[in-house]
C-alpha cells in the first residue's frame, strides 16, 4: 500500500454546533494512530469551527463548486473551502449524482477546481442494484473513473497523495448491506487498472477507499482486503466511539 490507510468520515447533512464534542474526541484519540490518516467531513456549517481546532485530522467539505467565486446561490467555492480551513473536498458522491444530477464531467471540472486551489479530493464511484444485477458493475465504474478524474496533466503535476477514488456501490451506501470482499478487491482492481491507463505510473500512488455501511464490525476485514486503501465512512462516523473503532481496526 502506497499511502497510510485514510479513513474519512462523511458527516453527510448531519451535525450542529451540538456535534463538536465528538470532533474533539475523535481529534484527540487519532493522534494515537499515526499510521492511520484520520479526517472529518462535517456540512460547510461546521468546516471552520472543526478546522480551527484540529490537530490530528484533516477536516473537508463534502462538494465545491466548480467555479472560485461568482452568482451561484447557495454554493461553495473549492477556494472558500480552502479559506475556512478544509484540506480537501469530497466530490460526486452518488448522493449528489442522485438529488443534483451531478453528472461525471461536472465532477471531473469540480476536482481540477479544487485542485487548482490546492485542495486533495475524493472522488466517489459506484454502481447501482440494477447495474449490478445486469452484469454492467465494471463497466458503468470504469467508465466513472475515465470521465470523473481530473485530467492527466493536472494529476501528474500534483502529489497523487491529494487524489483518492471512493468506490461506493449505490446499493450498499446507508442500507447496512456491505459488498462481499471478493467483489470490493475485484472492483479495486479494475480502479486501478483505470487509473494506470489514465495516469500511467502516477495512477499507481492514487488510493482507493471503500464506502458503503462500513462499521466496526466489517472495517477490519475490508481494510485488510488486497488494493483496499482505506474507508469513507458515513453513519458510523457520527460518534467518536463507532468512528474511532474503524480508524483501530486500521492501524
Ligand atoms: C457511503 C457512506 C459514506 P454509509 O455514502 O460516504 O455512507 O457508511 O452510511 O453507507
Amino acid at each position: 500500500m502506497p499511502h497510510r490507510p485514510y479513513i474519512v468520515g462523511n458527516w453527510k447533512m448531519n451535525g450542529t454546533r451540538a456535534m463538536l464534542p465528538e470532533a474533539r474526541a475523535i481529534d484527540r484519540a487519532a493522534g494515537r494512530y499515526p499510521a492511520v490518516q484520520v479526517a472529518l467531513a462535517p456540512p460547510f456549517t461546521l468546516i471552520q469551527a472543526m478546522a480551527g481546532e484540529a490537530q490530528a485530522i484533516g477536516i473537508g467539505g463534502q462538494d465545491c463548486h466548480v467555479a472560485l467565486k461568482g452568482a451561484h446561490t447557495g454554493d461553495i467555492s473549492p477556494a472558500m473551502l480552502d479559506d475556512s480551513g478544509a484540506s480537501f473536498a469530497i466530490l460526486g458522491h452518488s448522493e449528489r449524482r442522485a438529488d443534483h444530477g451531478e453528472t461525471s464531467e461536472l465532477v471531473k471540472a469540480k476536482a481540477e477546481a479544487a485542485l487548482g486551489c490546492g485542495l486533495g479530493v475524493i472522488v466517489c464511484v459506484g454502481e447501482t442494484l440494477a447495474q449490478r444485477d445486469a452484469g454492467e458493475a465494471e463497466a458503468v465504474v470504469k467508465a466513472q473513473v475515465r470521465a470523473s478524474m481530473p485530467a492527466a496533466e493536472l494529476a501528474g503535476e500534483i502529489a497523487p497523495g491529494r487524489i483518492s477514488v471512493a468506490y461506493e456501490p449505490v446499493w450498499a451506501i446507508g442500507t447496512g448491506r456491505v459488498a462481499a470482499v471478493a467483489d470490493v478487491v475485484a472492483m479495486h482492481r479494475a480502479i486501478r487498472a483505470t487509473l494506470t491507463e489514465l495516469y500511467g505510473e502516477v495512477g499507481r500512488g492514487v488510493r482507493i477507499l471503500y464506502g458503503g455501511s462500513v462499521n466496526a464490525d466489517n472495517a477490519r476485514d475490508l481494510l485488510a482486503a488486497e488494493g483496499v486503501g482505506g474507508a469513507l465512512v458515513g453513519g458510523a462516523s457520527l460518534t467518536a466511539e463507532s468512528f474511532l473503532a474503524i480508524v483501530s481496526a486500521a492501524g
